[in-house]
């Protein structure tokens, strides 16, 4: 899964908000092996103090135009909405997306399930938490998972469309980042498909002493543990290189 963010201030550095910039990038991440397109119109930077939350409006004027020249322009690519507001989600599908990334998944109150019901999306739900408080990690992010998933399909979500996300970085600190990816197989094998979005992420750049531009080996790192773990995607900015890894990785795992 490519990421493109139709931001000014993704924490990546890599907000375009030009729409022809972004047709371009997003042609390029097809040409180099990316399978999904991620159009997101705010950062998640939204939990950070200070933030200026984006209104529903200004969303949509961001990601609309993107998504009806994705739709035209690569009609092959399964493009997706991450979002958090229903009112973006109904706006992105009538423009063509047929998946929806939320990142409050966890919270749903089927107000998103209902949408993804009613248009037959696929339906990724990510973990999320206030504040990185823990009894047992690993059973927590899986419960709430379990628990998230099950709501949805109590609100007409077809088990097969829906995907789950262990949310790395969302109120996780880094050591839990890595115990999710070193556990992950706890989470592939609950059967739905697992996504996971390492890209560029705080907690490879602590390890590593780089800034985010520069997290492209550490990314690749835990792409490939994600595959070796069982993930059946991977969300990235940096799609040709990883797209290289995550091919030979599988290649390796799954024979
Ligand atoms: N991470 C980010 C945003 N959306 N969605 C899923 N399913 N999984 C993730 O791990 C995830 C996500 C944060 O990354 P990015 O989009 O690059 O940054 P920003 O939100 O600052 O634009």
């Amino acid at each position: 899964m490519g990421i493109l963010n139709v931001t000014p201030d993704s924490f990546s550095g890599d907000g375009l908000l030009e729409v022809d910039e972004l047709v371009n990038r997003a042609r390029e991440m097809v040409r180099d092996g990316a399978d999904v397109l991620d159009v997101g119109g705010e950062s998640t930077a939204y939990w950070r103090p200070g933030y200026q939350p984006v209104p529903a409006g200004e969303e949509l004027r961001r990601v609309l135009p993107v998504l009806e020249r994705l739709r035209a322009e690569l009609p092959g690519t399964p493009i997706s909405i991450d979002t958090r507001k229903p009112e973006v989600a109904r706006e992105a599908v009538a423009a063509g997306a047929i998946w929806l990334n939320d990142v409050e998944g966890v919270w749903d109150d089927g107000s998103m399930a209902e949408i993804a019901a009613k248009h037959g999306l696929a339906f990724v739900i990510m973990h999320n938490r206030h504040g990185s408080e823990y009894r047992d990690l690993v059973a927590e992010v899986r419960d709430e998972l379990l628990e998230a998933a099950a709501r949805a399909e109590a609100h007409g979500v077809p088990k097969e469309h829906i995907i789950l996300d262990p949310g790395l970085g969302f109120g996780k600190t880094g050591e839990h980042n890595l115990e999710l990816l070193r556990r992950l197989p706890e989470l592939t094998g609950l059967g739905y498909p697992v996504l996971v979005g390492p890209s560029r992420k705080r907690f490879l750049g602590r390890l590593l002493g780089t800034a985010e531009q520069d997290r492209v080996e550490g990314t690749a790192a835990a792409a490939a543990i994600a595959i070796a773990g069982g993930a059946a995607a991977v969300r990235v900015h940096d799609v040709r290189p990883i797209a290289r890894v995550v091919q030979v990785a599988d290649a390796i795992v799954r024979g």
